[in-house]
Formats: C-alpha cells, structure tokens, sequence
C-alpha cells in the first residue's frame, strides 16, 4: 500500500508526495503539525496542510530569505526573525560574520521543539549562543519591543489563520519602528502567480511606511507553483545590491542571483504599476 501526502494549493491543483512514514503528528493551540519522511523530500514538515519546509529543498528559501537582506546591508549586527520556528532561517543569519545575536520570536512552541527532534539539519543553529527563542506572539512583541534591529525576517505561514496579522500595516510600522536606520524589513509574499493580488497590496501597504519597497524572486520547489516572491523594504540603502560576502557556504544564493532576483516578470511589473 502507497501512502501520500496531497497540499491543495487551490481547489483545483494540489502537489503531493509519497510518504514512507509519518514521523511526527500533534494538533498545538494553534495549528496541526505534521512531520513526514518523503521519499522525494526528506523529512518534510506541514502545517495546517501546507508545506513549510522540506530537508531538500529548504535551502531555496531559507537562503533567499535570509541571503538578500543581510547582504544588501554594510554591517548587519542584530537579526529578529517573526516565525520560523524550524530554524533555517538562523542558520542562514549566523554565516553572515558580522552577525553578533539573532532573536527568534516563534508563537508556537511544539515547532520549535519538534523541529529541533526532528528536523536535525535544518534547526542545528537554534541552541548557538548568538540565538535567543522566545515563543510568543510577534505581533505583540513588537508592539513592544524597545531593541533595533538591523535586519528583520518575516518567515511567517500564509495570511490566513494566525499570519494574517504579519500582513498588515499595524504590523509594518513596528517593524519600521524596531529597524536601525540602514535596515532591512524582508517578508515571504506568496507565489507571483497565484497571489499577484497580495504581493500588490503589501508593495502599497509598505510604500506608506518605507522609502524604498521591492519584490525578488526564487523558485522553491515545494511551494504553491514552485515559485515564490519575498518583499523587502528599506529606510536607507538599496536592496538589490549585495554589498558583503557570505562567510559559510551556500546553495542557491550567490551574488548574481542576488541582482538577478530583483528582475521581474513583465505581469508583476505591470501589477505592480
Ligand atoms: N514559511 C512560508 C511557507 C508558505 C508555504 N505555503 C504553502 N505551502 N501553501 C515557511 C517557513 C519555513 N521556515
């Protein structure tokens, strides 16, 4: 017997895998975590039955989030990711040298601890002493928080359920506010081709707070299309100029896909208009 796993990207097409065992099953407060071993994959993790993160091609994303906004800036210090309680996020910050303390502020506990079980290789960095967890709600912690910050990753989950508010501009303008002066404010958008209409209202959403807002792309191979769009915001510098090297290795980041990731195809351009 065949066992698979299928994420309704809409209600017309779905992604899925064959599962070679469930690894991990519980319900928290807030969503339904599921942990599998794929044989495509790896150890997959899903929420609410989305994928999230996969062993195999978690670097796409984990890099393209992290990579962009911390090398686009002169000397990125202090680092607060909202999510991303499977730590990829982290390990990408903490190859970046200069990088003295990363806080990660993740609402949901049972992530983060069953990441940590499970996912071996994506949350190594998340007991570093550079590395503080605190499991609490973003939203507020960033109503308020009293710290800047020089770069802020949101690795959230799709806007609905307990992301939605990471979306919207309240939030934005305690982003802004915690954001040293040269910072970045970096967001997972959703796919270009399916969600055009969210990444144009978090573009305008942002254009109100920040001087300078841009959308780059980057396959990922298990989300919805398997293309995807981040948004990044800035009060200073240009953020489609990688401006540092990377100390540790990477896969897919480098700095002409760093450049290159800020082209944008002719329908976003136009919706972004
Ligand atoms: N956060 C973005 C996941 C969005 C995927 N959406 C979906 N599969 N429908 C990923 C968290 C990884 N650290």
């Amino acid at each position: 017997m065949e066992l698979w796993f299928t994420e309704k990207q809409t209600e017309n097409l779905g992604l899925s895998i064959k599962v070679k065992e469930t690894i991990y099953r519980e319900r928290s407060e807030y969503q339904d975590i599921l942990i599998v071993e794929s044989l495509q994959f790896g150890r997959t993790l899903l929420l609410d039955g989305t994928f999230q993160t996969t062993e195999k091609d978690e670097f796409f994303y984990h890099e393209m989030l992290t990579h962009v906004g911390l090398s686009a800036h002169p000397e990125p210090r202090k680092v607060l990711i909202i999510g991303g309680g499977d730590g990829g996020a982290v390990r990408e910050a903490l190859k970046h040298s200069s990088v003295e303390q990363v806080v990660l502020v993740e609402i949901d506990g049972k992530v983060i601890e069953a990441s940590k079980r499970y996912l071996p290789l994506i949350s190594s960095c998340l007991d570093d002493p550079k590395v503080k967890v605190l499991v609490t709600d973003g939203i507020k912690y960033l109503k308020k928080t009293t710290e800047g910050f020089d770069v802020i990753l949101i690795d959230s989950t799709d806007p609905v359920g307990p992301a939605v508010g990471l979306f919207e501009h309240e939030f934005y303008s305690s982003v802004n506010k915690a954001l040293n002066p040269e910072g970045f404010l970096v967001a997972q958008t959703e796919s270009p081709f399916l969600h055009t209409d969210l990444i144009v209202r978090v573009n305008r959403t942002l254009s109100e707070i920040f001087p300078t807002v841009k959308v780059y792309l980057a396959p990922v191979p298990t989300y919805p299309t398997g293309y995807w769009s981040f948004t990044i915001a800035s009060k200073t510098h240009d953020p489609s100029i990688p401006r540092r090297q990377i100390e540790g290795p990477t896969r897919y980041y480098n700095q002409d896909i760093h450049r290159a990731s800020f082209s944008l195809p002719s329908f976003l351009k136009d919706a972004l208009e």
